[in-house]
């Protein structure tokens, strides 16, 4: 068992924000669950790269999704006021030198599965699949969920093929081997999504990340629009050299699985991952790639609410999260609808629209009342808002 379930029912540590909500999703395995749909696409993912001649990628995916700082962030060249380090976007389950100051040795759940790329390029590994859940406190939509699952892929080439000895990061980065890396990697990517969808349209965009250089994210066309389903890019000259690699040079890249699998089975809405209904769960199967046959979808049901916000301090990912903490999945999506600052008090309004709708049920009056009800309270009292 993860370190992790003990670690976040040490609820009071100092700076822990992990909400019980949240500590009750750990640990779940969706990604080892063989009939489930991120547990197949991963086993497809893997599939594929098995056919990749000439290189063996070790499978890691039961890495503890509790990590440092240090290997979350430090090690991947994420300075210290990157505003994803932030407790406004990050779960932490302890923060010693208290909730605004960063230090290594911060403990928290792993926003993405990056967290273990230094740690198994010390291992030795060259080439490897790391798949786990990862936690990001976010906006609230059909594409965002707090936990969600992600697959990194990390490939080492031989010296030889891409430049022997050590470079400085100018010259590696103007070098055939640095295009021979990034070409590699475009390809092996594009691939993947021809094996997984066959033809679809899809477009690569220049990105930045710290640890990657350069860096990419690829996005497919899906329902009418573009969706981003990973990132990835060259590794960055100064990760390698953190792990004792100054001599080498690789690739690696983060895939989104649920955005993978809801273009791949038609889910339209990522909250049905985690749903035990068996209408969901009876439909997928190891190995097979089925549609997902919606069942009826049940009325939403809309409720508005208001408040001053406080001068200084407020985050509207505070706002979502005690949204999920109240109504759980009930929640579909929360919207802001209206803001404006009042020009005499100089204070600010926001109006967020709630949307209610179970996955499985109908709601009634009675219990969206009182969950709203109980949101307002909260918001009261937590927040520092004042309620209008
Ligand atoms: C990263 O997490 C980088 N670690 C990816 C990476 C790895 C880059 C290795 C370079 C080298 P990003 O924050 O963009 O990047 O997330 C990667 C993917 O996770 C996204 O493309 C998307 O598919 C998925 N994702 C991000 N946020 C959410 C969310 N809230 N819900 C569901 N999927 C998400
Ligand atoms: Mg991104």
């Amino acid at each position: 068992m993860y370190l992790m379930l003990t670690a976040v029912s040490l609820a009071y540590r100092t700076g822990n924000n992990v909400t019980p909500y949240i500590a009750n999703l750990v640990g779940r395995d969706l990604h080892k669950t063989a009939d489930h749909p991120i547990g197949i696409i991963k086993q497809k993912i893997e599939d594929y790269f098995a056919t990749i001649d000439g290189v063996k990628f070790e499978i890691a995916d039961a890495m503890d999704p509790l990590v440092s700082a240090q290997q979350c962030f430090d090690d991947l060249l994420i300075p210290e006021d990157h505003p994803g380090r932030l407790p406004s976007d990050t779960y932490y389950v302890s923060r010693p030198g208290g909730r605004e100051a960063s230090s290594s040795e911060d403990l928290l759940l792993r926003t993405h599965t990056s967290a273990h790329q230094s740690t198994l390029m010390r291992k030795g590994y060259e080439a490897f699949l790391c798949t786990g859940d990862v936690y990001r406190r976010d906006e609230i939509d059909a594409s965002h969920f707090p936990a969600f699952h992600q697959m990194e892929g990390v490939r080492l080439f031989d010296p030889a093929l891409v430049g022997e000895g050590e470079m400085s990061r100018e010259e590696w980065l103007a070098s055939d081997g640095c295009k021979l890396v990034a070409d590699d990697l475009k390809r092996t990517l594009e691939g993947l999504c021809d094996a997984l969808f066959g033809p679809v349209e899809k477009r690569w965009i220049d990105e930045y990340f710290p640890f990657t250089e350069p860096s990419f994210e690829l996005e497919i066309y899906y329902n009418g629009d573009w969706m981003e389903v990973l990132g990835c890019g060259v590794i960055h000259s100064g990760v390698l050299s953190n792990c004792d690699l100054s001599h080498r040079h690789g690739w690696a890249f983060g895939l989104g699985l649920e955005r993978l699998a809801m273009v791949l089975f038609e889910i339209p809405d990522i909250r049905l991952f985690w749903t035990g209904d068996e209408r969901f769960t009876s439909q997928f199967k190891a190995g097979q790639l089925t549609k997902f046959k919606p069942y009826s979808k049940y009325p939403p049901c809309f409720k508005d609410i208001s408040f001053w916000l406080p001068e200084e301090g407020f985050e509207p990912n505070d706002f979502f999260e005690l949204g999920r903490g109240v109504a759980g999945e009930l929640i579909e999506r929360i919207d802001l609808v209206d803001s404006f600052t009042h020009p005499k008090k100089g204070l600010t309004s926001h109006c967020y629209r709630i949307t209610y709708r179970s996955m499985d049920r109908s709601l009634t009056d009675e219990e969206i009342n009182s969950l709203q009800e109980e949101l307002r309270k909260q918001a009261a009292s937590t927040l520092s808002v004042e309620l209008r």
